[in-house]
């Protein structure tokens, strides 16, 4: 057994996890990607390492506190993962699917209409506010007829980037909720998007659909 080698390889494991939990954590957006890249690394370093530092030089014998404490600390972290993996938090927190949802069969039209990115006049988004129905017609299409503009998401749910004149950006909300949302060139251009559910409306066109 090789001990020295055993040891780095859990500190790298534990600096690992650490740095991959707490880039999830969301602490930091701007250091999520790269601390993500380097805990990711450091955690297969470390873990190519561990069976080394058991291994060489011949089975190791399992006695003795150094061995106890390092396999103490590799149950509490094998642990850790499967608790947080159970129940879904931390890096194994599931991704919103809003926007990767199936267009609906009604689509609701909103106009970036010409002139809007001047403070001055009252329409930009119109209308501004809309009432959709998920599965049903949640699927919005804004049609700029204007300079280029944003369609963003005041929580950060969804930004369409800038889309100049004559293009559109699409978006289907499959989630009720009140989203409101500005352009980020413009931003005293505002408007909001309210998502309601109503099954039983769905499942009359999927009975029309179907018959
Ligand atoms: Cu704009």
């Amino acid at each position: 057994m090789d001990e020295s080698l055993l040891v780095v390889g859990v500190i790298f494991v534990i600096l690992g996890l650490a740095g991959i939990y707490i880039a999830y954590s969301g602490v930091s957006d701007t250091l999520d990607n790269g601390l993500q890249q380097f805990s990711g690394l450091l955690l297969a370093l470390g873990i190519a390492m561990i069976p080394g530092g058991l291994l060489r030089g011949g089975l190791p014998q399992l006695s003795g506190p150094k061995i106890v404490a390092i396999l103490a600390i590799m149950v509490i972290l094998v642990s850790l993962v499967a608790t947080t993996a159970a129940l879904q938090i931390g890096p194994f927190k599931k991704v919103e699917e809003v926007g990767e949802v199936k267009e609906t069969p009604f689509k609701v039209i909103v106009r970036i209409v010409p002139g809007s990115f001047n403070p001055q006049q009252e329409e930009n988004y119109v209308p501004k506010q809309i009432r959709v129905i998920i599965g049903y017609n949640s699927t919005v299409i804004w049609i700029n007829d204007d300079v280029p503009h944003t369609v963003t998401s005041e929580e950060d749910l969804f930004n369409s980037g800038l889309f100049g004149s004559g293009q559109n950006w699409t978006y289907t909300f499959s989630r009720e909720g009140v989203y409101r949302y500005h352009c980020i060139p413009h931003p005293w251009m505002r408007g909001v998007v309210i998502a309601e559910e109503n099954p039983e409306l769905v499942a009359s066109l999927r009975q029309q659909e179907a018959g």
